[in-house]
């Protein structure tokens, strides 16, 4: 049952995205098989994603072939998540290099799965981490502000590396960046802290239309992604930048997992499905888990529950987990874990597609 309900999306996304020649590439646009591949997908099933899944694991790292949503279900997971927080430097800020990172991307890409870059970005005047609120002013980043130049140097070691993203053909990697996340929180410098709303709306536009429209970058689908910190479809979008520069609706939340408020992620999920099918944009749950699997069989008895919870929420495309960096911090259970059995449990319900679920709808 599970691999008959998309038969050819597969085929859509890996051959339309690197059509060449014809209309899709004149038009700029790398990204149209990974947009009908993901709009298409929705409803029929939730592909599985899990953030530095080729690159380390439990016990392991930058072992070829090795993953720990492999090692634990036999299968890679359908969505690979990547972050390029340092850009600039040769490893990112949780270091790996960044030629591996772009390695990972067309491995995962050659095999079919979908790739998503996050940015854990620095703030471009004092180089300190996108956690550290010292001496902030989002203003001066802006166009006509006295740093403005330090942000685009940071935009173009960006679009430096994503333009890098090539297929075996030299074509373009479609891939989802989901740059400028958690806005409502106020952990990031591009928090609510210490960058109001409209500052916000400016960066995010200034970003997209920099990588797009001045760098040409044409492999970039957009994610706009809020922290758990909003309750209604007017709080979602209240630091929105505008349907023009984004293409993924999506949401990180793992607070309330941890407060057991799974009503609240159902609630979350539902704005995030209905706004997306309002805005024809894509819907996503673009970062969770529970970290250490501190709650006991959280693959089915939390996200399995809210991911199934109603139409609404099956229409989500797809879910990432966050990395594996150690025993100290994971969000994927290794073979020998408790909670395997539970992962496979969720792995294996006919809503939940891994890359063998997607590889076997062409069969
Ligand atoms: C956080 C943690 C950090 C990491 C950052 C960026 O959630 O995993 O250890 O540096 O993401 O990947």
């Amino acid at each position: 049952m599970k691999r008959f309900l998309v038969i050819g999306f597969f085929f859509l996304f890996v051959f339309g995205s690197c059509s060449s020649g014809g209309k899709m590439v004149q038009e700029g646009s790398s990204t149209k098989g990974l947009r009908e591949f993901l709009v298409r997908i929705s409803g029929q099933a939730i592909l599985f994603g899990h953030q530095d899944d080729l690159a380390y694991g439990i016990g392991w790292k930058a072992v070829p072939g090795q993953s720990d949503v492999k090692r634990t279900s036999g299968s890679y997971p359908s969505v690979f998540g990547w972050e390029i927080g340092n850009i600039g430097d040769a490893t990112n800020l949780d270091g790996v290099p960044f030629d591996s990172i772009r390695d990972y991307i067309q491995r995962a890409y050659r095999m079919g799965g979908i790739n998503t870059i996050s940015w854990h970005a620095r703030y471009p005047v004092t180089g300190f981490d996108a956690w550290n609120l010292t001496s902030i002013e989002v203003s001066s980043l802006l166009p006509g502000g006295e740093s403005h130049d330090l942000l685009v140097k940071e935009l173009d070691l960006v679009a430096g590396f994503l333009a890098s993203l090539k297929d075996d053909s030299g074509n373009p990697i479609p891939v989802i960046f989901r740059p400028w996340h958690e806005m409502y929180g106020s952990w990031f410098w591009w928090g609510s802290a210490t960058c109001s709303s409209e500052e916000y709306r400016q960066l995010f536009r200034f970003t997209v239309d920099y990588l797009r429209n001045k760098k040409g970058l044409n492999n970039l689908l957009i994610a706009f992604s809020p922290d758990k910190g909003f309750d209604t479809k007017e709080e979602y979008l209240a630091r929105y930048p505008g349907d023009d520069v984004v293409d993924v609706l999506g949401f990180d939340d793992y607070g309330d997992f941890k407060q057991n408020r799974l009503d609240w992620v159902v609630i979350k999920l539902g704005i995030v499905a209905d706004l997306a099918r309002e805005k024809g944009k894509i819907s996503a749950f673009t970062e969770t888990g529970s970290d250490r699997l501190e709650i006991p069989n959280w693959y089915t008895s939390n996200l399995l529950q809210v991911l199934n919870a109603s139409e609404k929420t099956r229409n989500i495309s797809y879910v990432l987990v966050w990395r594996n960096k150690d025993l100290s911090h994971f969000f994927v259970p290794a073979p020998d874990h408790p909670q395997s059995d539970d992962f496979r449990t969720f792995v294996n319900d006919k809503l939940i597609f891994l890359l063998d679920d997607v590889k076997t709808m062409n069969q």
